[in-house]
């Protein structure tokens, strides 16, 4: 019994393994979906396939053409700094070309070449979108609009177009270039790997940390003189005149004769205090008191 129990476990064990060394996969057996929506269990799915409906301005096909478009890391090795690529950056295509677009995942995870911004009447949420979850390969085909206009083509996985995974299409002459485009257009944040950078603060940050500094000086150091000013000189002032007479009370006694005298002026001050604050009470008692007439 333990001896089936273990083969049973191993052959749980071999067959797992098996399956997480993903082999390349064709999706070509998608389940239609409809509106152009079509995917399987495994990872593939298309968005937006439309290989007869005219947009709108297109009065029949321009042309038919292919490509075949690749995603993965190793593409993006000639972009500094970036993680992610296609392995082209830029398309252009004559409007109302119909177009197919063959994409291949070369990586282990999860890829996509997504376009947006066509017409929102022929293709839902205006997106054309193809998908492969590891090594694999997925077609779609759709048909381009008829006006000029660059589209974005990204992979919208958390973090990849901003890694580099970001291409343009171009219909007719296109709409100028998009920003970030590896190879083509200056990245919206440039990175900077020059030494100066991180060692040495910029002017700005420079001025501001003095800024701060001399700020906190003043708060610590222009109370303190205040204090130092007043309170010291009303000090310095009792003292001078209280010495000549203390030093006639003291002389001729010794130290502790000298303490005992000042415990004994304390203890008749706070007697005073003491009898003060008992006659106040009294007459602030005296005067809220409503006494009855006699
Ligand atoms: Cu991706």
């Amino acid at each position: 019994m333990a001896k089936l129990l273990s083969i049973l476990v191993l052959t749980l064990i071999a067959s797992t393994s098996v399956l997480s060394a993903k082999e390349f996969q064709e999706h070509n057996s998608l389940m239609n979906h409809g509106d152009g929506h079509m995917m399987d269990m495994d990872g593939g799915m298309v968005m937006g396939n439309n290989t007869e409906t005219l947009p709108g301005g297109c009065d029949k096909i321009a042309a038919t053409k292919e490509i075949t478009v690749h995603a993965g890391h190793k593409y993006a090795e000639k972009f500094p700094g970036r993680m992610f690529a296609f392995d082209q950056q830029e398309f252009q295509f004559e409007p109302c070309t119909k177009l197919t677009i063959n994409f291949i995942n070369d990586d282990e995870v999860r890829h996509q070449l997504m376009m947006h911004g066509l017409p929102k009447y022929l293709y839902p949420k205006g997106m054309f979108h193809l998908e492969v979850t590891g090594p694999g390969s997925i077609s779609g085909t759709l048909i381009l609009p008829s006006a000029d206009k660059t589209y974005l083509v990204h992979c919208d996985i958390a973090q990849h177009m901003e890694k580099g995974m970001k291409a343009q299409l171009k219909v007719g002459k296109g709409s100028g270039d998009l920003p970030s485009i590896p190879g083509v257009s200056a990245y919206v944040i440039q990175d900077d790997y020059s030494e100066s950078i991180p060692i040495l603060p910029s002017a700005a940050e420079k001025a501001l940390a003095d800024k701060k500094k001399a700020a906190l000086a003043n708060v610590e150091i222009q109370p303190n003189n205040a204090v130092i000013s007043g309170v010291m000189i009303i000090g310095l002032v009792i003292g001078l005149l209280l010495t000549p007479l203390l030093i006639k009370k003291f002389k001729g006694k010794t130290f502790p004769e000298v303490i005992t005298y000042i415990f004994e002026i304390l203890g008749d001050f706070i007697v005073l205090i003491a009898k003060m604050i008992k006659r106040l009470i009294g007459l602030f008692l005296s005067k809220t008191k409503v006494l009855p007439d006699k």
